[in-house]
């Protein structure tokens, strides 16, 4: 029986709608690589189901059934299946019989891909997708017209109905309207063929204009109207190339750079010296009239450098910054040809280097549209990078109820996997007989994960090292971030200590992964992101992006830094002897670190996801690794006081993204039994005495459970740059099974 669209399924938007059934995901290639394929009809009067530039088809997933995977992410209903929980049975009976977890994995099961990892929809942020769709626009590539529909589709669904000045998009889906994400997506909306007059059209634009209009929009928006021509160079800040030929010891070298910002700027420095612009044309000459307030030939282009819209800045820039920037400028008029042409030189290498060292994926969404662009530049449209960028464009497409948008890396495959290992482990489900064979495929993928060796371009890159690592994604886009290749280690080991489970990755391996934990590690004690730390946090105040927050270096991160910890000591459990000393060292001093960060109201905020609740859950299990609870610790004392008094009438907890914009916390309108699991976890691990409030926030997430035994989606559950939200829908599943998994194992049978 085939999977159902739900009554209330979101219909068409300006452009139509195509049919859910035709729709497959592709997502067991390659190492877990997402790519959905629409299923033209035979009596579709286009010859091949894909426009050739997309590269071929794939006709497994053509020839196939929908299968549920792809179905569920499609927001249709899955048939049932015959064991089926009665909908009758209350999910407090249920937990008590021990069926609960039974039945919220033979459903999570389901969603398996037949790889053995899970997929899910990696959208919330509402600036990635402009980027793609400028640069295909610019560079005359078609776009298949499935797509056309349905990001179309997704762009009318997630448009604000505020008021006046809140009917257009924010930065993210869950945030008010901004000229970033309004202006932008307007123009996407425009360049897939939709009038000015439809009423959606009308409303967006009122909202821009009402906002002070594209005059303001912040400068990586100006960048990409600037690449469209509709925008004048001379209304942007200069990021000079050259920066990159200053000798490696300058404070303010961009290798010292955070990595998603150096790799931003790049490509963005190596466009705007070019001085690129599309080829004019009507619908730009139209929608340069559309986008301002005023017409377009009198705007004073200089003037709006640092004119960014009071709804947009959240980083405003500093005075230091815009001294810089007017230097910059003075440059920009004298630059000689022969530097310039070196900077160029230099930066190009770079774009190059990223390509192939990610198979054209690139370290995120917004420089793989920079950098597609930079290679049909230099190298032209029939070239193998710009073919190779293309082809790789499906992996950031992710089709939902609501349509198509772009993801906030290609997938967050590993993240999600290793959650989910863990949460099994946990609860136990993974040891049950029914589920040998989804943890055997598991594991099965995890190893195929590792990354084996040093990036191709390593030094000359400036890339840290990656033997032995786990990536966030897939193996092959090739990161690593010290968290995943700790949480990847963690899940391993977990799985293979299991007694139906081989020993798929091998000894020198999980010592590969070690030594990678260990090199990631700063002098202070604390873990960061991709690298170690290599500016100095003065850098921050040359943040030119406005909008986000803490991104010009790394910085320590309190989730990182547990997760190694964790790590490491799951490790010295199974081989005590490699790099004891080593291992001892590091985790004390990343305990200490952890320790130093906690907030005086016994809090810790968490720059990953949202946010006291998450980061005090990783916290707490460091110190849980030093011996320290409830019973023995005054910080861990302090910790559980915070989270007990932020727990909700109905016994969940429920934090706001904007904990993360305001560094306060934040209350969501609604409990979420996502962040009610993070709770539960961290009570439980600081043995809190009292079991009451752990029983209440179990309740609250078994209250939420679905007839069919899933968790239905609530708010937004992850975080960057402290103010763009974005979602792990997957996390419905792998901590709430985590939670209840722990608490059913640790509290007395008795009191539920
Ligand atoms: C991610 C996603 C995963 C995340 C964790 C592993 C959870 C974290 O613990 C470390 C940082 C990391 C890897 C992370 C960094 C920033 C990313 C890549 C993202 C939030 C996903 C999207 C975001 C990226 C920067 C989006 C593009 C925006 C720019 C400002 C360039």
């Amino acid at each position: 029986m085939p999977a159902t669209a739900p009554k209330n399924y979101p219909g068409p938007g300006p452009l139509g709608q195509t049919d859910p059934s035709r729709w497959r995901l592709s997502s067991d290639q390659d190492g877990g690589r997402h790519a959905w394929h629409y299923v033209r009809s035979p009596d579709d009067p286009r010859a091949t189901p894909y426009e050739t530039v997309w590269g071929s088809d794939d006709t497994r997933v053509r020839d196939q059934p929908q299968n549920d995977e792809t179905a569920y992410w499609l927001g249709l209903d899955l048939p049932a299946l015959d064991s089926d929980p009665s909908p009758a049975a209350s999910p407090l009976d249920a937990a008590q019989k021990g069926k609960l977890h039974l039945a919220c994995y033979d459903f999570y099961k389901r969603l398996q891909s037949p790889d053995g990892h899970w997929s899910g929809e990696y959208g919330g942020p509402m600036f990635l997708l402009p980027g793609i769709i400028i640069a295909l626009y610019v560079t005359k590539t078609p776009i298949p017209e499935e797509w056309k529909v349905e990001i179309a589709r997704y762009l009318a669904n997630m448009q604000r109905t505020g008021g006046d000045d809140d009917q257009g998009w924010g930065i993210h889906f869950e945030g008010r309207s901004t000229v970033f994400g309004t202006g932008l997506n307007y123009v996407v909306l425009r360049l897939l063929g939709v009038g000015p007059d439809e009423p959606m059209m009308i409303r967006a634009r009122n909202t821009l204009h009402k906002l002070g209009g594209c005059e303001g929009i912040p400068s990586w928006g100006k960048f990409w109207l600037a690449i469209l021509n509709v925008h004048s160079w001379r209304g942007l800040n200069p990021t000079p190339v050259e920066l990159w030929l200053l000798p490696e010891w300058a404070p303010v070298h961009p290798w010292r750079w955070w990595i998603h910002t150096r790799n931003v700027y790049i490509p963005m420095g190596y466009l705007s010296a070019r001085g690129f612009q599309a080829e004019e044309d009507d619908l730009i000459r139209s929608l340069r009239e559309e986008l301002y307030t005023q017409p377009y030939a009198s705007i004073p282009w200089p003037s709006l450098r640092n004119r960014i819209s009071p709804a947009d800045v959240y980083a405003p820039h500093s005075r230091v910054a815009n001294v810089l920037f007017a230097a910059f400028d003075c440059y920009d008029r004298v630059a000689p040809a022969w530097i310039r042409r070196k900077g160029l030189e230099r930066a190009y290498r770079l774009v190059v280097m990223e390509d192939e060292n990610t198979a054209y994926q690139t370290v995120g969404p917004v420089s793989k549209a920079m950098n597609m662009l930079c290679r049909w530049l230099e190298e032209g449209p029939e070239s193998e990078a710009f073919q190779q960028h293309l082809l790789k464009i499906r992996d950031f497409m992710w089709m939902s109820k609501d349509g198509m948008m772009m993801t906030g890396t290609n997938g967050s495959q590993l993240w999600d996997a290793a959650f989910i290992a863990q949460g099994l482990v946990e609860s136990g489900l993974a040891s049950r007989p029914e589920n040998h064979a989804s943890t055997a495929q598991l594991l099965a993928w995890l190893d195929g994960c590792q990354i084996r060796d040093n990036p191709r371009h390593y030094r000359e890159a400036f890339r840290h090292r990656t033997e032995g690592a786990w990536p966030f994604s897939t193996r092959e886009q090739g990161y690593t971030v010290s968290d995943c290749t700790a949480e990847g280690m963690k899940s391993v080991l977990l799985l293979q200590d299991l007694p139906h489970l081989p020993e798929l990755v091998s000894y020198p391996r999980l010592c590969a992964a070690v030594d990678t934990i260990l090199s990631l590690q700063n002098p202070a004690g604390g873990f960061a992101s991709y690298e170690l730390i290599r500016g100095n946090p003065l850098l921050e105040l040359l943040n030119p992006a406005e909008v986000f927050a803490n991104i010009m270096i790394e910085y320590p991160y309190v989730e990182c830094t547990t997760a190694c910890v964790t790590a490491l000591s799951v490790f010295k459990r199974k081989h005590p002897q490699y790099r004891r000393d080593d291992i001892e060292r590091a985790s004390k001093k990343a305990i200490d670190w952890i320790k130093t960060a906690q907030r005086k109201d016994g809090s810790w905020y968490g720059s990953w996801g949202i946010c006291f609740t998450y980061a005090t859950m990783f916290s707490i299990e460091s110190l849980a690794i030093a011996g320290e609870s409830y019973a023995n610790s005054d910080a861990v004392r302090r910790a559980c006081d915070f989270l007990v008094g932020k727990q909700m009438a109905d016994g969940g907890w429920g934090e706001s993204y904007k904990s993360c914009e305001t560094e306060q916390y934040v209350h969501n309108a609604k409990s979420q039994v996502v962040n009610t699991a993070w709770a539960v976890i961290t009570l439980l691990t600081a043995q809190y005495p009292d079991p009451e409030p752990i029983r209440r926030g179990c309740r609250l997430i078994m209250s939420r459970q679905l007839p069919d035994g899933s968790w239905a989606q609530e708010s937004i559950e992850g975080v960057f740059n402290k103010n763009a939200a974005i979602s792990y829908p997957n996390f419905k599943f792998s901590w709430t099974i985590n939670a209840l998994g722990q608490a059913w194992k640790k509290l007395p049978r008795e009191g539920w």
